[in-house]
Parts: C-alpha cells; structure tokens; sequence
C-alpha cells in the first residue's frame, strides 16, 4: 500500500499539532521542514513524536561530510525518524547523512529530481539518474522524485529498484495521486490537506485512493 505523508509546512505550533493529531489516523508518516522548525524550534519534533507516526526532517542536507553529520545528529537527537538529503553535494557527503541515519536506526532519502518547473534546469541531462545512483551506491533508504512528472518516477524506478521512492508534488504543484501512488512508495502532500476546510476528511479522501 502506498504511504500517504502529510507535509506540515505550516507556521504556528497549535496548528500544527492540532492538523497532525485530526489527520494521523490516515497517515503513515509526517514530514517537517525549514517553515515550520523555523518557527516553533526543533521541539516540534518531540510534539509531533507524541502521535506515534514516523517523522521525517526534510532539511534538503547539502553541506561537506562534517557538517552533514552535525546536522543529522542534530536531526536525529531531537526525535525524527528519517532525514531527506542532497546528493548534488557528491556521495561522501550523502553517505555521511545515510550512516548518521542507520546509526540510529533511522532512514536517508536522497533528492533525485524535485518536482518545481525549474528542476528541469539542472537535474535533468541525466543528473536525476546519476543521482539516483548514488543513493543506491550510498545505502540510502531511497529517493525524492516528482509526481509532476510521472514518466521521470518511471524511469528513476528502473534505477533504484526495490528502493523506496517518495513523491512531493501532489495537489497543490499539479501531480495526480491516482496517477503516481500506482508509481511510487508514498506520497508526499502539503496544501493539499493542511489548506483543506477540513484536513482530515481530505487526508482520509486521498489515503483511500492510493494503491
Ligand atoms: P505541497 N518538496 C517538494 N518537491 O515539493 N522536499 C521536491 O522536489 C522536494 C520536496 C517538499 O506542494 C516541499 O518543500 F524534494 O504543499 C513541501 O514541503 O504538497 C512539500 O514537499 C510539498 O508540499
């Protein structure tokens, strides 16, 4: 079945809470990024942590190995299950957020593609498929693809395998649930739900459309 994971890019901490706690019965995992820790510290991780549902960090990590490392103790410490990291960055560094992560048990997933208009710029020319790669050559858990572009998953797939794919984009960028949860191993959804006039009846909605 394919995992429904709620994006929670929102700022205020009540709301957070109260969107993840009226939405967790229908989602597998949530993920939190820059917007909302920015905001409220990382303790919201240990908020979130309460509901029981896998937490990933999405912090898009990009920096040289040592620091990649004091960032994802730094991410694991407060509580998440799960980093998201560049691979533009070279695989030294990628494999430092991947032994950071299984050291503590958690999971690495390296962007491949993003899913805005302009990742066409750079990522494509075969750089998503060499990234791919590398997430595969550094034991990461899997990768970032776009469900914006359902062709891109397809062939990132025949890269990385059996490797899990999740897929931001859905909604609120144009991506199809019905289209890319037949694709990959969750998706990823922000507005979508925490802009809906009831989050959870449309976290519900779209967790029974997903294969
Ligand atoms: P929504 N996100 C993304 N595309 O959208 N991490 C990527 O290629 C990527 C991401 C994140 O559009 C984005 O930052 F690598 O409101 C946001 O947190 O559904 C979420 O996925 C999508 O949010």
């Amino acid at each position: 079945m394919t995992e429904l994971i709620l994006s929670l890019d929102v700022l205020d901490r009540q709301r957070a809470r109260a969107i993840a706690e009226s939405c967790a019965p229908f989602i597998d995992a949530i993920k939190v990024g820059y917007p909302l820790v920015l905001s409220t510290g990382l303790s919201i991780a240990g908020d979130l942590a309460e509901l029981g549902l896998p937490l990933i960090a999405d912090f898009k990590v990009a920096d040289i190995p040592n620091t990649n490392r004091l960032i994802c103790e730094a991410v694991f410490a407060a509580g998440f299950d799960a980093v998201i990291a560049h691979g533009f960055v070279g695989a030294d560094a990628a494999r430092t957020c991947v032994e950071v992560a299984h050291s503590h048990s958690g999971e690495a997933y390296i962007v491949a593609e993003m899913s805005h208009p302009g990742a066409t710029e750079f990522f494509h020319g075969g750089v998503a498929e060499r990234l791919a790669a590398l997430a595969v050559a550094s034991g990461a858990d899997g990768i970032i693809a776009p469900a914006t572009r359902p062709d891109r998953v397809r062939e990132l797939r025949e890269i990385v395998g059996k490797r899990k794919i999740y897929s931001p984009g859905v909604g609120a960028q144009g991506g199809d649930p019905d289209v890319v949860a037949r694709l990959v191993d969750g998706i990823i959804v922000g507005r979508s739900i925490y802009e809906a006039e009831d989050p959870a009846a449309e976290a519900e909605r779209l967790s029974r459309i997903r294969r």
